[in-house]
């Protein structure tokens, strides 16, 4: 029988990490002929928490479940890690500049990345969706210098996946109808969700919808979807974020045939800068999310482009005026 995969989620006892947990124990992470070890790091005040949802993992007798291990302890819970899911962050709390969030942030993710430097095995891959998740995805992999940069990854796939049914909605059509869709620059409000590139039923999607919808409508609700659900649910999106980190890694594992978005660290493609963990259009083969290469770039597409990267680079200039980075 295949050994088991050992997938580290942090923040395991929050709200994401409770929808993510059982479906990957039920082998929709990786595959169901793939048995899987979970280690959970929590901050100490949660880990009983965590230990609670362990009990409930138990109780599902998940076949491929091989064991569950939690911990405070970042060195314990990377050591051995096939795929970490970075998931707990430290959420902006009232009144707090973004300079003071970029730097608890730091105090999580720099410690993390280097467990993840000291322990991983060697094929490692790392997704993050603690916000704010590009830059806490940069700070984790510079340092982690002995791990090739590109296993390092920020989620947009959420993004990606509310683009989609939003205009599979507004053209009465299936998502499976959409292809080439992407999400461009940082996972926030400057997100660009491009509809010059999409196509449905094979047609340009720009040219299925009129230009103020796709400019007025479109854009910022997917752009600004996360504050849609607090604002209806009196808490976070949790079960769709979950889903789209299982599509991230689910995808990652076993490639695609279509692109899909996500975070990953420029080679210099579309004058993002070398370096910055940007989202793209990607495809993945053998392994690895590559950037979609040789696309054109209208002006209206370049504008938003270029100022979702301006903030990106804003993010990565304040964490290293920290000295995070
Ligand atoms: P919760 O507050 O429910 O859970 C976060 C958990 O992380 C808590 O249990 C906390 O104890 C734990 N934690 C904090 N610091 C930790 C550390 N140093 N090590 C280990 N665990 C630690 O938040 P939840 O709703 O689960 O969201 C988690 C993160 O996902 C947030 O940063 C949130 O902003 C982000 N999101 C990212 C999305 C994306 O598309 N990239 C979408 C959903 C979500 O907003």
């Amino acid at each position: 029988a295949q050994a088991p995969v050992n997938v580290t989620v942090t923040g395991a006892a929050g709200a994401i990490g409770y929808a993510l947990l059982f479906r990957i124990a039920s082998g929709q992470l990786l595959g169901t002929d793939t048995p899987v070890r979970l280690r959970l790091l929590e901050i100490p005040q949660a880990v009983k928490a965590a230990e609670g949802t362990a009990m409930e993992l138990d109780d599902c007798a998940f076949p491929l479940l091989a064991g569950v291990d939690i911990t405070d302890n970042p060195k314990q819970a990377f050591d051995g890690v096939n795929v970490a899911l970075l998931v707990g962050a430290r959420p902006r709390s009232k009144g707090m500049e973004r300079g003071d969030l970029l730097e608890a942030n730091g105090g999580i993710f720099k410690p993390q990345g280097e467990a993840i430097n000291a322990g991983a095995a060697d094929d490692v891959k790392v997704l993050v969706v603690g916000n704010p998740a590009n830059t806490n995805a940069l700070i984790a992999q510079q340092h982690a210098p002995d791990v090739p940069a590109e296993r390092f990854t920020a989620m947009t796939r959420l993004d990606h996946n509310r683009a989609l049914s939003q205009l599979a909605t507004k053209l009465g059509v299936s998502v499976t109808d959409i292809s080439t869709m992407s999400i461009w620059g940082n996972h926030s409000a400057t997100q660009y969700p491009d509809l010059f590139h999409a196509q449905v039923n094979g047609r340009s999607a720009a040219e299925q919808v009129d230009h103020a919808w796709l400019e007025e409508t479109f854009i910022p609700t997917v752009a600004k979807r996360g504050a849609a659900i607090i604002e209806a649910r009196g808490a976070s999106s949790a079960a769709s974020a979950a889903n789209a980190a299982i599509d991230h890694v689910y995808d990652w594992v076993h490639g695609t045939e279509d692109w899909t978005s996500a975070g990953v660290v420029s080679d210099g493609s579309y004058g993002v800068p070398e370096g910055l963990i940007s989202s793209f259009p990607v495809v993945a083969r053998d392994g690895k999310y590559e950037i979609v290469q040789g696309l054109d770039i209208d002006e209206f597409s370049r504008a938003r482009i270029d100022a979702s990267v301006r903030e990106l680079t804003e993010e990565r200039d304040a964490v290293a005026k920290l000295g995070l980075v």
